[in-house]
């Protein structure tokens, strides 16, 4: 054990803040709140009082890191995203503050435990899956290592939906968060801006100089609404900060007056409309124009906040590009380039040439998705009327980089078309995002480079420079320190808690990797998490579940490239195997899937049903469900992914590769102690560097080789008839499931007249994942080996703490510094 850290390991109580005084505090806020007799609040009242204590506590907070983060004068990162899926926030915050402990006892004086009032607290699902997921672990991260950002992002009534599963099907349900997770919002209604849409332009030169004429046009107000993130164990508090839309007409008494009051309550829906609801879809286009709208929101209200702090902190916009570093997430709040441009040029007089070096010195992009088809493109009819003015600027940057491009590749006219922002009847948001960046990344190194060689090749031959890697992470305060509280525990008494806030520290767990006590600790932890989680699922499934199990999960969304079909494939091919044989000793498993479908996503849907109907099919087999069980769990969110990542043995990472462009769940998982069961893919190859192959369980195609065979001729039906077992498996899926007709899925498999065979390779890869798995199943027996394997995977997950994502982007990327203390 490791004396020193453990004295550090009393954590300091900011505010002097003991139980005693929390719970004074609590009890004012329950009077205010009109709770004459503490004795009898409920965990709602509980709940609401102390977000609202603990509100004042962030706010103080906040005003002393922002007068000395205005005094020290540095860059501050402005992180743009559509969505940012931040879980709940009370145990979070609470931790990060240093007053966790305090508060819980405080909590159960009054009657109550910390447990039941975070019960109170709904899971805002304002994110589809890893995009937003990774925007919420950077702004914790961000702040927790004391630089200056702000997050912003739309303020959705609606989050991402919530699923129930009826006969197999899903159906979605919407999620309506506000009542208990927009308590720890702050409305900044003075800081309101308005967004100028649709309408007519004319440029006319008076006095020499261009004029432009916005006519017509419909206002919205913008107004924001905060959520302040406290660091881990430090002063430093940001804000994300969310925009919600507001008919400008409302409260307008002339125009509410009697005659118009009908007129006026139907208006207030079509501007309100806007951040109603957050698109369900990931890396899956419904080119909707609301969506368009949203991210112009997103962008002018964004930027329109940026320049009047500036400016009210500064008297002019002199050194703006100095000192505000624009991260654009994915393309999506692309928008704020020409935003940027027109207040500066139409509001501010900028020239044009001034106003593109301010711009292109200040914003940079990562890219998410590998897959063409989720690049996005606005047709131009709807572009320019929706936003006339953002597209006649779009308009000449691309005429002005068109004009570069013909001075560098004379008469290349296909280049020149691939490369341009604006080209046969769309805008490519992509090519307006390189273009108009100083720096652009993937998100790992694999996927960094599949840009360079393939998806942004000739911007790469161009601008070599622009292109970086830098690999996610993830915030490991949450998904190791808070989400599995007892290896947490375990990890300060070998190591110390020093790792909270400095992962690489995790190394040294390593020491134990031979310490049997260690070991067995270990492993009782994983059966306690798993004890846990069985609980949880059989009370939401009413089905038993054996915590004594192989725990093989795989959550993600449904999608075709993850290839959840293939984990169904194999998962139905033991299940022929049983069915021949019902003596065979096989180890227990359970199979956990959570994934919700975009939609409109015929095929995610399919699956979805395929793999519940598997269970279902099993589950009417008495001696097979006893070796075999598959778990769909519902409504898959960032609460759930909390109990049960802790609990997983094994962590499906099964995409084909060269499609995934890194993956988040993954290292979670491994932080956990879950072993990798994976192909080449995305942020894998980083984990087999880190783990060694002797830690992990690699199989399938590599990159290469997919394209390789994708050129040549991808016969599906040849890895069909070379394996008796995997031809079993898909001739199965002609007859019956749970009842339930899957022969097209065969025939997405093998191919009919409709379609390409297999897509996405699952036949190709089945045989040596297969064999990867009964491998990794042969392994699990040996539980100390197993468990050696393990503490490999924690010691030497501290690679993938987003504390060091953030460190990447600060020096590579932004070039921003934290503010000293
Ligand atoms: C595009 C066009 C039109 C409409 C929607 C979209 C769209 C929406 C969402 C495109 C992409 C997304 C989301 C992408 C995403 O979540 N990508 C994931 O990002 C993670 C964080 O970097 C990676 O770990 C995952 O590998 C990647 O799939």
């Amino acid at each position: 054990m490791n004396k020193k850290n453990q004295n550090s390991a009393k954590q300091v109580t900011p505010y002097e803040l003991d139980a005693e005084k929390i719970k004074k505090l609590l009890i004012e806020k329950l009077h205010k709140r009109g709770v004459a007799d503490e004795t009898q609040a409920t965990p709602e009242q509980l709940y609401m009082a102390t977000v609202f204590l603990m509100k004042e506590l962030l706010e103080e907070k906040r005003i002393a890191f922002k007068r000395r983060a205005n005094a020290q004068g540095e860059k501050k990162v402005c992180y743009l995203c559509m969505e940012f899926l931040v879980g709940r926030s009370l145990k979070n915050n609470a931790k990060n503050m240093g007053i966790f402990s305090q508060l819980s006892d405080a909590l159960k004086e009054l009657g109550s435990s910390f447990e039941d009032v975070y019960a109170c607290e709904s899971d805002p699902g304002l994110g589809n899956g890893g995009l937003g997921r990774l925007a919420a672990c950077f702004l914790d991260s961000l702040t927790a290592l004391d630089y200056s950002a702000i997050g912003y992002s739309l303020c959705y009534e609606n989050g991402l939906f919530r699923q129930r599963l009826v006969d197999g099907e899903q159906v979605e349900l919407p999620d309506i968060w506000m009542p208990s997770g927009g308590a720890w919002l702050m409305a900044h209604p003075e800081k309101t801006v308005s967004v100028r849409l649709g309408g007519q332009v004319q440029e006319v030169w008076e006095n020499g100089s261009l004029k432009i004429i916005h006519t017509e046009y419909e206002e919205v107000r913008a107004v924001p609404y905060d959520l302040m993130i406290a660091g881990a164990d430090t002063d430093t508090v940001n804000t994300l900060r969310l925009w919600r839309a507001r008919d400008a007409r409302r409260g307008d008494t002339e125009y509410l007056s009697q005659s118009n009051y009908v007129q006026a309550m139907n208006r207030s829906g079509s501007a309100e409309e806007i951040t109603r609801q957050l698109y369900p879809a990931d890396q899956y286009d419904e080119g909707k124009l609301l969506r368009l709208t949203q991210q112009y929101f997103l962008a002018s209200a964004s930027l329109q906040n940026m320049i009047s702090e500036y400016f009210a902190t500064n008297g002019s916009l002199d050194g703006f590009e100095d000192k505000i570093a624009i991260h654009i997430n994915d393309t999506h709040p692309v928008l704020c380039i020409p935003e940027l441009m027109r207040i500066l040029m139409d509001i501010y007089s900028y020239s044009w040439e001034r106003a593109w070096e301010i711009v292109t010195k200040t914003v940079s992009y990562t890219n998410h998705t590998i897959l063409p088809e989720a690049l996005e493109k606005w047709r131009i009819d709807l572009f320019r009327m929706k936003l006339p003015r953002i597209y006649t600027i779009v308009e000449e940057i691309n005429r002005r980089f068109c004009a570069d491009l013909w001075k560098l590749y004379p008469g290349d006219w296909d280049r020149i078309s691939r490369m341009a922002i604006v080209s046969y009847n769309y805008v490519s948001m992509a090519n307006l995002s390189i273009v108009a960046s100083h720096t652009v990344n993937g998100v790992s190194k694999l996927h960094s480079e599949i840009l360079k060689k393939s998806t942004f090749r000739d911007f790469y031959k161009m601008t070599p420079w622009k292109f970086t890697n830098v690999t996610n992470g993830v915030v490991h305060r949450r998904w190791l320190c808070s989400a599995n509280p007892e290896l947490s525990d375990l990890l300060d008494e070998c190591i110390g808690p020093d790792y909270r806030k400095d992962p690489s520290l995790l190394a040294d767990f390593e020491r134990f990797v031979n310490d049997d006590a260690i070991l067995d600790k270990l492993d009782c932890i994983k059966a306690n998490n798993k004890k846990r989680f069985a609980d949880y699922a059989s009370s939401r499934t009413q089905r038993a579940i054996d915590a004594s199990s192989v725990f093989d999960v795989q959550i993600k969304r449904m999608h075709e490239y993850k290839r959840q079909l293939l984990n169904a494939l194999k998962i139905l091919s033991l299940y022929l195997e049983l069915k021949e044989n019902p003596s065979i000793d096989i180890q227990p498993q359970t199979f956990i899937f959570g994934a919700k479908a975009a939609p409109g996503y015929y095929m995610a849907k399919e699956l979805i049903k395929l793999i519940y109907f598997l269970g279902v099919e099993i589950e009417a087999h008495p001696s097979i469900r006893e070796k075999l069980r598959v778990l769909f769990m519902e409504d898959y969110n960032v609460s759930m992914a909390e109990v049960l990542i802790p609990s997983a043995d094994i962590s499906e990472q099964i995409s084909l590769a060269g499609k995934e462009a890194s993956g988040t769940g993954n290292m979670k998982l491994m932080m956990n102690g879950a072993l990798t069961l994976g192909t080449l893919d995305g942020a894998n190859v980083e984990i087999l560097d880190a783990v060694g192959d002797r830690n992990i369980y690699m199989f399938g195609l590599n990159t290469q080789e997919v394209e390789e065979l994708w050129r040549y001729g991808y016969d599906a039906r040849s890895y069909y008839r070379a394996s008796d077992r995997l031809r079993a498996t898909i001739d199965r899926l002609s007859y019956p499931i749970g009842g339930q007709n899957f022969a097209h899925i065969a025939d997405y498999l093998i191919g009919s007249q409709q379609n390409v065979a297999d897509p996405f390779m699952c036949l190709a890869d089945f045989e040596s994942y297969r064999a990867a798995y009964d491998h990794a199943i042969s392994d699990f027996a040996n539980r100390p080996e197993w468990n050696r394997r393990s503490l490999v995977n924690i010691a030497r997950s501290g690679r993938f703490a987003s504390d060091n994502s953030i460190r990447g982007y600060a020096n590579d990327v932004w070039h921003v510094r934290p503010i000293s203390r």
